[in-house]
């Protein structure tokens, strides 16, 4: 009876199953699944009436802006993938047209990086892999080989900037983020293509991140990549870190490459021992020195809330449920989730919501895992918060400061590729898009395993 009893407990507590919350029915799923596709359509209807061929629109003041001189299409990019998944077959016949008779990459550009490679690279990649159309590969091979030459400094750990025609680079003062979420795409370009250097490139640079990690096994927030020094010593798992852990696990499912594992699990432990902080609120992750481990800021966001996701995907489902209450007390604390928090003083740093995706991201892996509906109930209720608050007639649009509702004129592509993917695969049927055939780039584009 006892032995029963602590069966019980574990598949409810060890799982981070809950005993109340109540199952969704298949007509509730699919009245989810037909509100964000209406918000997917009305996001496009914008995009395509007031700023039809460039990145991104903005969504008060009802126009298109560039991020450089440019236009690369980011937003029907970053979209394509999606509109497949959501089965919206017009939507991406426009898009894909779109990017094809618009965009090219033999242009004398200087751009990021890190967005560069997340959105387009792997955006492009995706829409292969779900698609088959050709050109999609090669534009990507096409821009992944143009982004080589920033990856030439001393260390391996590429620059921030590199011009698309020349190759001329700059920035050095860089992160561990923007040096180490290459592996994904570049290793499906590897796959795709035949040429191995693109693997090697991006695992060189990613480990040299980890090398330079401290005997905690901490990394830092800005590093030089000439020198390898690091400039920011502040360790946390946000921005300008996040998906450099993101892509040591995902790497590792995706390649199967044991050194990607064994630094995921030496700096996962560190991060446990060292940042984790368990409140009543559930678990957060704070900021700390990363030679003394030493308490720098207790802050939180929404950024740092795509941890639990990727330790629920490594299997450690408690902590990461732990993790998601947090998240969640986080967006309902005050009604959406703020930028930046201290969950000491339980006040807001930093006001705005960028239309993020990371909570919501969570609770689909969450959900994944252990199929509780109380995962449903959350997503439901931080989706409904964002169509209702940050709708415009023209589209979305970022909330600047989430007490005051003042709106931010700009709907970032990432809300198309990320925010609304994530939230309707968490109530679609696991067929949709499977775990097992496909990983998931930082921006949200499925990338098949091989
Ligand atoms: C996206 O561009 C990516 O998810 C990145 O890894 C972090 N930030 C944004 C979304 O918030």
């Amino acid at each position: 009876m006892t032995k029963l009893i602590s069966i019980l407990f574990l598949l409810l507590t060890g799982t981070g199953m809950s005993a109340g919350a109540q199952e969704f029915t298949a007509e509730q799923k699919a009245a989810e699944c037909a509100k964000i596709k209406e918000a997917m359509q009305h996001a496009w209807t914008g995009y395509k009436t007031y700023a039809a061929g460039y990145d991104v629109l903005k969504p008060v003041s009802k126009q298109g802006v560039n991020w450089y001189g440019t236009s690369f299409c980011m937003t029907p990019v970053d979209a394509f993938d999606s509109f497949v998944l959501m089965g919206m077959k017009d939507e991406a016949k426009e898009a894909k047209e779109m990017v094809f008779s618009k965009v090219s990459f033999d242009v004398n550009e200087s751009v990021q990086l890190f967005e560069v490679s997340i959105r387009l690279l792997g955006g492009l990649l995706s829409s292969y892999d779900l698609d088959g159309d050709k050109r999609f590969l090669s534009l990507a091979e096409d821009l992944g080989r143009r982004l080589l030459p920033a990856f030439r400094s001393k260390t391996g750990m590429p620059w921030r900037y590199v011009n698309l025609k020349t190759g001329a680079v700059r920035d050095s003062l860089s992160n561990p983020a923007e040096i180490g979420t290459y592996i994904l795409e570049f290793g499906r370009l590897t796959q795709l293509t035949g040429d191995s250097a693109f693997y090697k490139t991006a695992k060189k640079a990613m480990m040299a991140v980890y090398n330079r990690r401290s005997p905690l096994d901490l990394v830092g927030t800005t590093i030089d990549v000439n020198t390898g020094k690091w400039q920011n010593t502040e360790s946390q798992i946000g921005a300008r870190i996040d998906s450099y852990y993101e892509y040591l696990y995902k790497g590792w499912i995706m390649f199967g490459d044991p050194d990607l594992l064994n630094a995921w699990r030496t700096s996962s432990n560190a991060i446990r021992t060292q940042l984790m902080v368990n409140t009543k609120n559930g678990i957060f992750l704070t900021r700390v020195g990363m030679f003394l481990g030493k308490e720098t800021k207790p802050y939180y966001g929404a950024l740092d809330a795509f941890y639990a996701g990727i330790v629920a995907l490594s299997g450690d489902v408690f902590t990461a449920s732990k993790i998601q209450q947090a998240n969640f007390y986080m967006w309902t604390k005050f009604g959406m989730e703020p930028e930046v928090f201290n969950f000491r003083t339980d006040s807001i740093v930093y006001p705005a919501y960028p239309l993020r995706p990371e909570n919501i991201e969570s609770c689909f892996y969450l959900y994944r895992v252990t199929k509780d509906p109380k995962y449903l109930a959350m997503g439901q209720r931080m989706i409904g918060d964002i169509l209702l608050k940050c709708r415009t007639d023209a589209g979305f649009a970022e909330l600047k400061n989430i007490t005051t509702m003042e709106l931010e004129d700009y709907m970032e592509s990432f809300f198309l590729a990320e925010t609304l993917k994530y939230a309707y695969l968490l109530f679609a049927p696991e067929t949709a898009l499977s775990l097992r055939s496909f990983v998931f780039n930082t921006e949200a584009h499925p990338l098949k395993i091989n």
